[in-house]
Parts: C-alpha cells; structure tokens; sequence
C-alpha cells in the first residue's frame, strides 16, 4: 500500500524533498510506493500554486489537522516551526522527518528527542550531507581502520549571501525563530558529519571552545522602509577535544565573501587522511598509510552504495542526489519498521554541541556540551 506523505513546508527546503520524492518511483523501484498526499502551509494561494508545481495532491492550512491523516510527516518549516507539529505527528503515531538545526534552542531539541523516543515511529533529522557517496565511504574507510586512531577533524561551512549589508533580513537573522545564525544552520551540518565521520572512531565531543560574531547587526526589511535588528551570529568559530583525545577545528559563515556553499571536512588518523569537499562531491581525497601523498577517489563506481540506482560509473551526482538517498533511507525504515539515522537523538546531540558553542562564546571559558 501507498505510503501518504504530508508536508510543512513548500519554499527551499519543500521544493528539494519534493524533487525527490518525484524522483523515487524512477530511480529506486524497491523505495516505498507513496503519494504526494497534503502540503501544509499558510497562505493559501501560494500554497494552492505550489502544491501544483511540486505534485500535491491536497492543502492544508492547518496541520494539526494533517498529522494522523499521512503515513509519513516531513516538517520542513522555519526552526521555530520545527517542534510543536512534530511532537503532536510523534504522538499520534506518525514517522516524522524535520529539517535541521532539529529546535533553535537545546531545551526544544531535548523536548523533540524524548517524544521521540517515547514514540515507535521513525524520527529522522533531514541531514542530507551523510547521503553523499564520498562520505559514505569515507564512513567505511573510517570504521575499518583504515585511517588509525583519529587525531585531528577539521570542519568548515562557507557562504557569502550576507556579505552585503543591504542584504534583506529574514528568519535566519533572528535568534527567536532560527536560534542561532551560521551556528545552527551551517554548523549543524559540520557537526553531524563530524559526528558521523568520527564519533566511533574518536568518541563524543568533550569539551568545546567557541566564538560567534555578528558583522551586521541590523539589515532592511524587504519592501518596507524600516530594518530589523540582526540577533544571530553571521558566523562562529570552535575548538574542540574528543573523548580520545583528538581535536577539533570547526568554523562556518555567511559573510565569507566568494563561497557560495563550501563545505568541507578533513580528518587525520596515525596511518592516514581524509579531505572531503562539496564543491567536488564525487571526490574523496585519500592518504593512505603507504601513500605518497593524496590520491583522488572518484566515488562514482562499485563503492557508491547507490550506482546502480542512476547512470553508469563516472556520469556525475549533485547536491539534490543526496536529498533523493536519505528519502530512500528514511521511507524503507517507515515501510520496513526501522531505526533511521540521522535521528532525533542526533539531532539532539548536534544541538548540544551547538549550545556548549553558544555558552563558551558567553562564558569565555572551554565548557562541556
Ligand atoms: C543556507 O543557505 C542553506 O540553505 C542551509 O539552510 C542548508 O541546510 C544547506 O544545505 C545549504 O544552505
């Protein structure tokens, strides 16, 4: 039977699932039947004309009233939307995938975590960065030793889309509705590849060091006279020890002037390296213990544990490949009745690494998550 999926949500984030969900009865035969059952929103003439444009086929402006009619609710809505419908679908039984950062604060995220587990339903936080192939196999270079003991991770999250001061003032400027600026919505990512990367290998984050910094600190409202003030950071800093003893090195902005969306993430072992970026997604950079130096992986055949789903070795995948593979994942484990990961115990644990970032920037003093 038909897995019905309701969705909150229908900008960015809404087009990008919905591309995928478009996308799965094409290139994965053996995913979930579903339907693009309800998209949920506010204004009802903007969502009458994107619920045409990505393939809905009702709306909703209320969604409570949409949680215990689908078989799978994505909340794919603003932070400060993230908790309370999830909750409610949680509660009554339904699987639920959020976006990240999971909550804007850590006592939201907490709140999310523990209806969750109180729930027998999937709860999956969206963090799409894991289902890149390259990291994927970076994951089991990792978890087969290949690299030794884990010394170092390096994380960094560059944008430029605030760099001018003129730049429109939006939710993600507001500490109230996002919680946090560069932080959560940048770092989030780093974090939870980090943690995925390294967290068996090097343990949990223990203690953190940070510093976040507003460069603009009021901008304009679009199409009004007036401008609000900015309460987010544009950009933050950390210093991190691991449980093994390895450190961490994480940054991410939004005025890094010339970087539209650069992500990358470096890992050094005692026998090896690591050295992923987005802007080459279909690369892995690799130093092995008896290598020379780097050499280039093209994570494009036999090792991408989702070639044989789209074309022949070598032909290119992209940023939205990798929202159609943790799609994939999330609805087999509704179907199939099983764990998903990322959760929203690793959402949680990303916001408390966040949140120990945001209390050392206030305290001045290393502090543990
Ligand atoms: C911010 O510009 C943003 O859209 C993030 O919110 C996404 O999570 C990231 O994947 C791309 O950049």
């Amino acid at each position: 039977m038909a897995l019905d999926i309701g969705i909150l949500g229908y900008r960015f984030m809404g087009k990008a699932h919905s591309n995928a969900l478009a996308r799965l009865p094409m290139f994965f035969p053996d995913a979930p039947e579903i339907n693009r059952h309800t998209l949920v929103g506010r204004d009802e003439e903007a969502l009458a004309e994107a619920a045409d444009e990505l393939g809905f086929e009702h709306t909703s402006t209320e969604w409570a009233d949409v949680i215990d009619e689908v078989d799978a609710f994505y909340n794919l809505g603003p932070n400060h939307v993230h908790a309370e419908p999830s909750i409610a679908a949680l509660e009554a039984g339904t699987p639920v995938f959020c976006e990240k950062p999971l909550a804007p604060t850590l006592d939201t995220a907490e709140e999310m975590r523990d209806a969750a587990a109180d729930a027998d339903v999937p709860a999956g936080n969206a963090f799409n960065y894991r289902f890149v192939p390259a990291i994927q196999y970076a994951k089991g270079l990792i978890d087969d030793g290949e690299l030794g003991d884990i010394r170092q991770v390096r994380g960094s999250y560059l944008q430029d889309w605030l760099v001018d001061p003129e730049a429109p003032w939006s939710w993600r400027n507001s500490k109230e509705l996002a919680g946090s600026g560069a932080l959560g919505d940048l770092g989030a990512h780093t974090v939870d590849l980090a943690r995925f990367l390294a967290g068996d290998a090097a343990g949990e984050i223990a203690r953190v060091s940070g510093h976040l910094k507003t460069f603009v600190d009021e901008r304009p409202v679009e199409g009004e006279e007036e401008t609000r003030e900015v309460t987010v950071d544009d950009a933050y800093t950390a210093q991190a020890e691991y449980e093994n003893g390895a450190t961490g090195t994480f940054e991410a902005s939004r005025v890094a002037d010339g970087h539209k969306n650069d992500h990358t993430i470096q890992i050094h072992g005692t026998d090896g390296s690591l050295k992923f970026s987005l802007e080459r997604l279909n690369e892995l950079e690799y130093k092995r213990a008896d290598g020379r130096g780097y050499e280039t992986i093209l994570v494009t055949d036999g090792s991408d544990p989702y070639v044989e789903h789209w074309w022949p070795p070598g032909h290119v995948l992209g940023w939205e490949h990798t929202f159609v593979h943790e799609n994939y994942e999330f609805l087999s484990a509704v179907r199939d009745g099983e764990e998903f990961r990322p959760s929203f115990e690793d959402g949680y644990e990303v916001q408390r690494i966040l949140n120990a970032v945001e209390r050392s920037d206030e305290s001045g003093q290393w502090v543990e998550p």
